[in-house]
């Protein structure tokens, strides 16, 4: 378990105490709260085993009217508290850092209304990411994000952390699909901004500040979110390639060829994909292993269309040799199977000893320079590349289409040998190149003291003007997401 980075508690945060629990357990009733030792473990770990905390006590409010009672609460006497959605976040934001109250949100689970012909959804915050989308499937609607922890990711912490996903190339980030939110800020008041219109200048849009605010200002109970047709034909293809120039083209070739069509476009290398082959048990679909990858989806309501285009696509990337091998899913199962191996990458690295994890916005052409860089330094820094060297591997993944990489370094350990070569060297090498140290996991405790890489002085003191103005006290989500220091 990594050291939260030398902080210490507030000491203005009070301990909780049992006429606290009396006063909670009369908002949420008996069966609302948790505060065995042994049933709070997962509470207090995070998803990667990386980050605990020592809350002694989880909330699970049914109501906004019932979040907003304990926020009331907890600002009057001083307590801190973590939102919490399905904690699988990547960065340490869903779990205390000490003992702050752990106010998880998975019983504020209901659809509330669905418009059918604007394909406007409106739903609690702790409505389960794959249970929405399964819930519009029927609706012949899809949610507008998929990313492989949708079995426990909420729609709430979704949006709290901006997540960006698998088909953000198609349906756009969170910041245009979300039409409003209903968010109880930190002294417990509830801002209802539940717009279900496209369009609506009205003064400052202030549900834009909640999106990717991690729980720091304010809790998101309530979500309206735009969601697209779910498309009648889908295609899946896999294919093998040499090089990341080859890559880079048939992306472009892609948006060229597909263009409407194309739903996904992501990619992994070599060493990602050996990791996968270690941990899954994986039926090879080409004879042979390529140092790339990619995954074309394509979505459209006409599947002889779509198919003539991906097939001409296909044809002149293997006649031009920019792939030297490809699949395409012939039924479900194997569209299954083929996106089983991207969405498995991140669980696979999981079941190694120690991950440190980099998810950085670069453009498109730097990213394998950034990736092999990486390699070299720590060859040089004398970590990688021996037997007996702490790096396992050094891996990268992840959605082309938008500019983002996922880089990962296996290790036998947390090793602050290598933890040291790498921070704040890439977050350098980002800067250099006008990146952005985190594309779509956020800050958490994992990078907000390296915020300074990516946003200017003058916006950090703005973002520190906003939170002092919407938490006084500090009580949400305390050291995380702002640099501390
Ligand atoms: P949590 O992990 O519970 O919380 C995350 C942050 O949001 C915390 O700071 C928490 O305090 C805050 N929060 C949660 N709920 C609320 C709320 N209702 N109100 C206010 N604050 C709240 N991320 C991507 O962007 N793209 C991906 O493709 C992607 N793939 C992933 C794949 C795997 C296998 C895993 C494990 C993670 C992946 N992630 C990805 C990261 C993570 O799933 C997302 O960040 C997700 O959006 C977090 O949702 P959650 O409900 O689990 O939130
Ligand atoms: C993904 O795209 C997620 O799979 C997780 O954002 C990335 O494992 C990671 O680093
Ligand atoms: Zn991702």
């Amino acid at each position: 378990v990594d050291k939260f980075p030398g902080y210490v508690r507030h000491p203005h945060f009070k301990k909780q105490t049992q006429q606290d629990l009396t006063y909670f357990e009369s908002i949420v009733g008996q069966h609302g709260y948790i505060n065995n030792k042994d049933e709070m473990v997962p509470y207090n770990t995070d998803w990667m085993n990386k980050f605990r905390g020592q809350s002694q006590l989880v909330l699970m409010p049914r109501t906004t009217q019932q979040v907003s009672a304990i926020l009331r609460y907890c600002h009057d006497q001083k307590l801190a508290v973590v939102p919490q959605g399905g904690n699988t976040g990547l960065v340490g934001g869903s779990v205390p850092v000490f003992d702050e109250i752990i106010l998880n949100m998975k019983n504020m689970n209901r659809v509330r209304s669905f418009d059918s012909v604007s394909g406007i959804l409106t739903a609690d915050a702790g409505c389960i990411l794959e249970v929405l989308d399964n819930w519009l499937a029927e609706k012949g609607y899809m949610m507008p994000l998929d990313l492989a922890a949708k079995g426990s990711c909420h729609i709430g912490g979704n949006i709290a952390t901006n997540a960006g996903g698998l088909r953000l190339l198609r349906y756009g980030s969170l910041h245009g699909t979300v039409l409003g939110l209903e968010v109880v800020l930190a002294n417990g008041t509830v801002l209802n901004n539940m717009s279900t219109l496209r369009k609506d200048n009205t003064g400052f849009d202030l549900k834009q500040l909640f999106i990717g605010s991690e729980g720091t200002i304010g809790v998101i109970t309530g979500v309206s979110i735009l969601t697209p047709l779910r498309s009648k034909a889908v295609n899946v293809a896999l294919l093998g390639l040499n090089s990341f120039d080859d890559v880079q083209v048939a992306f472009k070739k892609s948006r060229v060829e597909l263009s409407e069509i194309l739903s996904a476009f992501e990619f992994w290398d070599i060493h990602s994909f050996q990791m996968y082959k270690k941990h899954f048990n994986h039926k090879d679909v080409m004879e042979k292993d390529y140092p790339f990858y990619i995954l074309i989806e394509t979505s459209g309501s006409n599947k002889d269309h779509d198919d003539q285009k991906l097939t001409s696509y296909l044809e002149q990337m293997m006649v031009n040799g920019v792939a030297q091998d490809g699949v395409v899913a012939q039924d479900q199962q194997q569209m299954r199977d083929l996106w089983g191996i991207r969405d498995g990458l991140t669980e696979a690295l999981g079941k190694e000893p120690a991950v440190y994890k980099y998810d950085i916005s670069i453009p498109v052409a730097k990213i394998w320079d950034c990736t092999e860089d990486m390699r070299h330094h720590l060859k040089t820094g004398g970590v990688f590349g021996e037997a007996d060297s702490p790096v396992i591997n050094v891996v990268a993944y992840g959605h082309i289409g938008d500019g983002n990489v996922h880089l990962n370094i296996v290790t036998k350990d947390l090793d602050t040998r290598v933890s040291d070569l790498i921070e704040p060297y890439l977050f350098e090498w980002v800067a250099k190149h006008q990146g952005s140290i985190s594309a779509e996991h956020g800050l958490g405790v994992a990078k907000n003291e390296f915020l300074g890489y990516s946003k200017s002085p003058e916006m950090i003191e703005l973002m520190k003007t906003t939170k002092a103005m919407l938490d006084p006290k500090g009580i949400l989500n305390p050291y995380k997401y702002l640099p501390q220091s």
